[in-house]
């Protein structure tokens, strides 16, 4: 009662006793608000393809279903610390150029020929590539095929909130002129090597340079891997992408890999601090979490967050796509994970 009194005539105050809240602030262990979730890629695209029919590319700046975690009603996260959505352009339109301090990844999920530019490098889009827009750098998209065009944006919208660090422009102009022929930049940095001199040497940002990789590269090195390589039991055979730079995680936040689980291969459970959004390139398996279990066919789509238990169960010969936060967290000293 005395006590009730006290933290009714503190409160306007903004004052709070930090006893009555401790143990959920400073947890024991995550217990992350975000849930396991799966999206049908067939169910968003269909969704996706009505809103195409009522609203173009540029007046919506970017025509994108926000695949929010129901844990998180009303933050735009799929986890506490990352966005996804899944963005449609269509044959002959133009995502208008911008630049934002959120660091940004695109996997693309159909369509071929479309490209996003980077401060005017086009980079060509082919299913499964994987494609980076880094903070800072003006980007945009455009179609010229004659098909949709349609991929997952994983972004750091969440984190640069948690900072209030949002700065964003718009480009007066709708694309940024041509300044280099595609493909330029991964002729460059794109083959373990670099420029030794010259005007573009420095071009790309020194520490950031390479934004295109290929699932024409990535696919191969990971079956020559899988055709010679003990498997992991936890990851089966997995690759992660590297900023050629420093051989560290693709951008300052997010870190993004690929795994291949043989036909009937299971893994063993792990659970890591870095919740993560995969995407199945090819085949078919089962994610089990505890009780749940997940079904997830091509290019469907799925979260597990912070510290939940899991494990996958290919049926065929299974490929999946995964980003996550763990470049942060590697970098505040976060990163934790266990392998039962
Ligand atoms: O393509 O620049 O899904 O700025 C969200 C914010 C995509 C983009 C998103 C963005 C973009």
């Amino acid at each position: 009662m005395q006590l009730d009194a006290l933290y009714a005539a503190m409160k306007p105050k903004g004052l709070l006793p930090l006893w009555e809240s401790l143990h959920a602030l400073v947890l024991p262990e995550p217990r992350s608000p975000a849930r396991p979730w799966r999206w049908s890629y067939e169910e968003v695209r269909d969704y996706l393809m009505r809103a195409g029919d009522i609203i173009s590319a540029e007046q919506a700046e970017r025509r994108v279903l926000i695949m929010e975690n129901p844990g998180l009603p009303g933050l735009s996260a799929i986890t506490p610390s990352l966005y996804a959505g899944l963005q449609l352009v269509l044959p002959g339109e133009v995502a208008p150029c911008h630049r934002h301090t959120q660091n940004a990844l695109r996997f693309v999920m159909e369509g071929s020929g479309a490209f996003t530019a980077l401060d005017g490098e086009r980079a060509v889009m082919q299913p499964f590539d994987l494609v980076l827009t880094p903070g800072g750098q003006r980007h945009d998209h455009g179609n010229q095929t004659g098909q949709p065009m349609i991929w997952l944006d994983g972004l750091d919208i969440p984190i640069v909130r948690l900072f209030d660090a949002s700065f964003a422009e718009r480009l007066d102009v709708a694309a940024h002129p041509e300044t280099v022929p595609p493909g330029d930049t991964l002729a460059r940095y794109g083959h373990n090597m670099r420029p030794m001199r010259g005007r573009v040497a420095d071009r790309r940002p020194a520490a950031r340079p390479l934004f295109h990789y290929r699932y024409a590269d990535w696919c191969p090195a990971l079956e020559g891997m899988a055709a010679s390589a003990e498997i992991d039991p936890h990851l089966g055979h997995a690759l992660e992408f590297l900023n050629p730079a420093d051989g560290g995680p693709i951008l300052s936040t997010i870190s993004a890999h690929v795994r291949l689980l043989p036909a009937g291969f299971e893994t063993r459970s792990r659970q890591s601090t870095d919740g993560t959004v995969f995407v199945v390139v090819e085949g078919e398996a089962t994610l089990l979490l505890g009780e749940q279990e997940m079904l997830l066919g091509p290019r469907d789509l799925a979260v597990v967050p912070s510290w939940v238990p899991h494990r996958f169960q290919a049926r065929p010969q299974t490929i999946l796509f995964g980003y996550s936060d763990k470049a942060s967290q590697l970098k505040l000293d976060l990163y934790r994970e266990y392998n039962h």
